[in-house]
C-alpha cells in the first residue's frame, strides 16, 4: 500500500509524459517536417505567445510588394514569427486574390518564410458557389461573395448530391493544386496551418451558424479534408478549426468535426468595446484547457484593436493571452484603406505601444523562433 502510495505520483508523471510525448497531428501520415512543426508548436505555447501577421509579406502601411519587406520588421526588426496568407479567389481560377495579391508571390513568400524557420498560416475566404451564379439575389453588396449569407441551401448545395457539388470539387483541385506546389528546393512539402471556414460560429459568411446546420458544416470539413489528405495525399497540413467570439465550450463546439480532423483549436475575437478583456479571458480559458486534454494546438487566430486606445497591446491584449498557453495572436492585414485605423498610427504601421509588446519577454517573433528550428527536431 505505502508503495502504491510512492509509485503513483511516478505513474502519473509517467503518464503525463507519455501523453504530451503523443501529442501529434491528427493525420497519420503526416510527413516528417509537419510532426516536428506540430511538436514545435505544441512545445512553444508554454514558452511563449508568438506573434502573427495576416500579409504581412505582401504589402503593407505604405508600400506593395518589395522584396524582404515587412511592416513589423520595419517597426520593430524583426519578422513576426506567423505569417498569414490568403487564398480567396484561388477556387475561381484567378491569378490574384481577392485583396488582389498575386498567388505565384504568395507562394514565393510562403517558401522565403518557411526558409527562414517561420510559421505559415493560410486563411481562405472563398466565393458563395451558390449565389455567386444567380445575378439578381437578395444579398446586393456581398453578392456572390464569403460575405453572402443570402441562402442557407449552399452547404448542403456543394456537399455529395448536392447540385454544386462538381463545381465544389474543381474549387478543391484548384486548391489542391496549389497546396502540392507548396515545396522546398529539395521538393519537400511545405508545412503550414490551414484554418479554412472561419468564425463558424458567427453568421456572416455561407458557412456560418444560422446559414447550415452544424452537421452539414462538420460534413464540409469532412470532405474537404478527405479530399486533400486522402484522394490527393496531401500530409502537409495543420487543420485548424475556428470560430467568433463565443461565451461556452458548447458554443465553441457546435459543428466541431472531430479530433481525427482538426489539429489546432482557434478563436478569433476582435476588441470591439470594454467587455474584451473579460470575454477574451473566459473564452481562451476554456479553448486551452480543452486543447490541453485533447492534445490540440492553440491560436487566437484573429484579434484586433477597434476603440481607439493608445496602449491596447500592453493593457489589455498581452495581460491576458500571458495567461494561458496560446500559440499565438495574429492581427489582420495592414490594407492601404483600413476600416479600423487606431488613434495614432497614421504614420506608422503600429501604434508606439506594439514596442512593449514586442519586447515582453512572453512574445515570441521570428528569432526566437528560429533558434528552435521548429521543422528539423531531432
Ligand atoms: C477581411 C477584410 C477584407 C479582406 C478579407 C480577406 O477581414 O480585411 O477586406 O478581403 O479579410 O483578406
Amino acid at each position: 500500500m505505502k508503495n502504491l502510495k510512492l509509485l503513483l505520483p511516478l505513474l502519473i508523471l509517467t503518464l503525463c509524459s507519455f501523453s504530451a510525448r503523443e501529442a501529434g497531428p491528427a493525420d497519420k501520415k503526416a510527413t516528417k517536417e509537419t510532426v516536428n512543426l506540430f511538436r514545435s508548436l505544441y512545445d512553444l505555447q508554454n514558452k511563449g505567445v508568438m506573434y502573427g501577421h495576416q500579409d504581412d509579406l505582401m504589402y503593407g502601411w505604405k508600400w506593395w510588394y518589395e522584396k524582404d519587406r515587412s511592416d513589423t520588421k520595419d517597426f520593430t526588426g524583426d519578422y513576426p514569427a506567423v505569417a498569414g496568407f490568403e487564398l480567396g479567389h484561388l477556387e475561381l481560377g484567378k491569378e490574384r486574390s481577392l485583396d488582389s495579391v498575386s498567388f505565384a508571390q504568395i507562394a514565393e513568400q510562403i517558401k522565403i518564410h518557411y526558409n527562414r524557420g517561420g510559421i505559415i498560416t493560410i486563411s481562405w475566404h472563398l466565393n458563395n458557389p451558390l449565389t455567386m451564379q444567380i445575378r439578381d439575389n437578395q444579398s446586393r453588396g456581398q453578392s456572390g461573395t464569403a460575405w453572402d449569407v443570402s441562402s442557407g441551401e449552399v452547404v448542403a448545395s456543394i456537399l455529395p448530391g448536392g447540385k454544386n457539388h462538381a463545381l465544389f470539387n474543381t474549387w478543391l483541385e484548384r486548391l489542391s493544386a496549389f497546396f502540392i506546389g507548396l515545396k522546398d528546393d529539395n521538393g519537400t512539402p511545405i508545412p503550414f496551418i490551414f484554418r479554412p471556414y472561419h468564425e463558424h460560429s458567427g453568421s456572416f459568411f455561407w458557412w456560418g451558424t444560422k446559414i447550415c446546420t452544424d452537421k452539414e458544416y462538420a460534413d464540409l470539413w469532412r470532405y474537404t479534408v478527405d479530399f486533400l489528405r486522402n484522394k490527393k495525399n496531401i500530409h502537409n497540413i495543420l487543420y485548424a478549426y475556428n470560430t467568433d467570439r463565443v461565451t461556452s465550450l458548447e458554443q465553441y463546439f457546435s459543428g466541431y468535426p472531430g479530433d481525427d480532423i482538426i489539429d489546432m483549436l482557434s478563436l478569433d475575437m476582435y476588441d470591439r468595446g470594454e467587455q474584451f478583456g473579460g470575454e477574451l479571458d473566459n473564452a481562451l480559458k476554456f479553448v486551452t484547457t480543452e486543447a490541453k486534454t485533447r492534445n490540440k494546438l492553440t491560436a487566437l487566430s484573429e484579434t484586433g484593436e477597434r476603440r481607439g486606445m493608445t496602449d491596447w497591446w500592453s493593457t489589455v491584449l498581452l495581460p491576458v493571452v500571458s495567461k494561458y498557453p496560446v500559440g499565438y495572436v495574429l492581427t489582420w492585414r495592414h490594407s492601404y484603406k483600413p476600416k479600423f485605423p487606431s488613434m495614432d498610427n497614421f504614420d506608422k504601421p503600429f501604434p508606439d505601444d506594439f514596442m512593449n509588446f514586442y519586447k515582453s519577454p512572453r512574445t515570441l517573433f521570428l528569432k526566437e523562433v528560429q533558434e528552435i528550428k521548429v521543422y528539423n527536431r531531432k
